[in-house]
């Protein structure tokens, strides 16, 4: 298997990747490409990121870029390029964003994969500076190869995603996936324009002192979760939460905690999405030992019914995890 492999920690993500892939002698090496393709465009996100703060001063001489494109906010800007990487990349027949209602048609439709993504998660960090990420979900397609991808491929459930992860836009940036296979993390050095394995075969502590809620909504969140809180409060537990869930998913996943978003007056079926923010990042979870439910069962067990689905989403720890399901 992948984590049997004698990688040591300091390799680049391209020879992790070689190494992973002649671990299963029959892979044909998509997935493999289509991985590499998630780091361009994560390597080209972390660019516009870095400079965001010097757009408006650069769009002082005109509203156009370099390239000639129009300024547009960070998050529209990771979805082009997100697109344009998979298009390119070939592997890809069709891509669900959380920025476009309906799904996008690559043109590559002898591409065997599709991808959920959402390009740029933690709306309310863009602009000012804090963690957000993007987190992908990825599929092999169950419609037939030469012909257009449909609603099918993406609707088949959590269990069937042959790869996810998501990339860090903190301190440094961070590619951390799974193929299903143990969970990785690569640190991106800039000098090198490489993502390099930093994060070997992550595994989440089974317990943990730290819980990721939105308190301020507090009097809208269902009973159960409300004793939860206090519990943990009562146990002298840490809260952080910074409102990007990759960031605060990534910390807990280090360091052992929770991350909550229940269902609220306002959204009674939470606010995260099910395709390409629960999902994904439920694959993580368990991947690393972790946990992740709805109140009810596994995150991954939903069965899907549409695009842009919400779900409540308890994720993190195991046990602490299981403390709030039974309540
Ligand atoms: P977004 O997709 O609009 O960015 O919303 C998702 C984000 C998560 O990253 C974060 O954990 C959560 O929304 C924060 O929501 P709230 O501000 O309600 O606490
Ligand atoms: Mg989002």
């Amino acid at each position: 298997t992948v984590q049997d492999l004698v990688v040591p920690v300091g390799v680049t993500l391209d020879r992790f990747i070689m190494h992973s892939q002649s671990a299963f002698p029959y892979a044909t090496g998509e997935l493999s490409q289509l991985l590499r393709d998630i780091a361009l465009a994560g390597k080209i996100i972390n660019r516009e990121i870095n400079r965001a703060g010097l757009i408006d001063v650069a769009g002082g001489n005109g509203t156009e870029n370099v390239q000639g494109e129009d300024q547009q906010k960070l998050d529209i800007v990771a979805n082009v390029r997100f697109i344009r990487a998979l298009k390119n990349g070939g592997e890809v027949c069709a891509i669900l964003s959380e920025e476009e209602e309906d799904i996008i048609h690559t043109g590559n439709d002898h591409g065997k994969y599709v991808v959920a993504m959402d390009p740029l998660d933690g709306s309310s960090n863009i602009d000012v500076n804090v963690s957000i990420g993007s987190i992908f979900s990825i599929y092999r397609r169950v419609t037939p190869i030469n012909g257009p991808a449909s609603m099918e491929d993406f609707l088949q459930g959590g269990r069937k995603q042959v790869a996810a992860g998501y990339i860090l836009y903190g301190s440094s940036t961070m590619l951390v996936y799974s193929t299903g296979d143990g969970v990785n993390g690569f640190t991106f050095d800039q000098s090198l324009g490489e993502f390099i394995l930093s994060h070997k075969n992550i595994g989440t502590p089974a317990e943990g002192k730290i819980y990721s809620v939105n308190e301020g909504h507090y009097h809208s969140y269902p009973p159960f979760v409300q004793q939860y809180v206090a519990q943990c409060k009562s146990r002298n537990f840490s809260a952080r939460y910074i409102g990007s869930l990759v960031g605060d998913f990534h910390r807990n996943m280090l360091k052992g905690g929770i991350y909550l978003y229940p269902s609220t007056k306002k959204d009674p079926k939470g606010k995260l999405r099910l395709l390409y923010e629960c999902y994904p990042l439920a694959f993580i979870a368990e991947k690393s030992g972790g946990k992740a439910s709805d109140g009810f069962g596994s995150i991954l067990d939903i069965v899907p019914q549409s695009f842009h689905q919400r779900s409540p989403l308890y994720i993190g720890s195991a046990e602490l995890v299981d403390d709030v399901v039974k309540g």
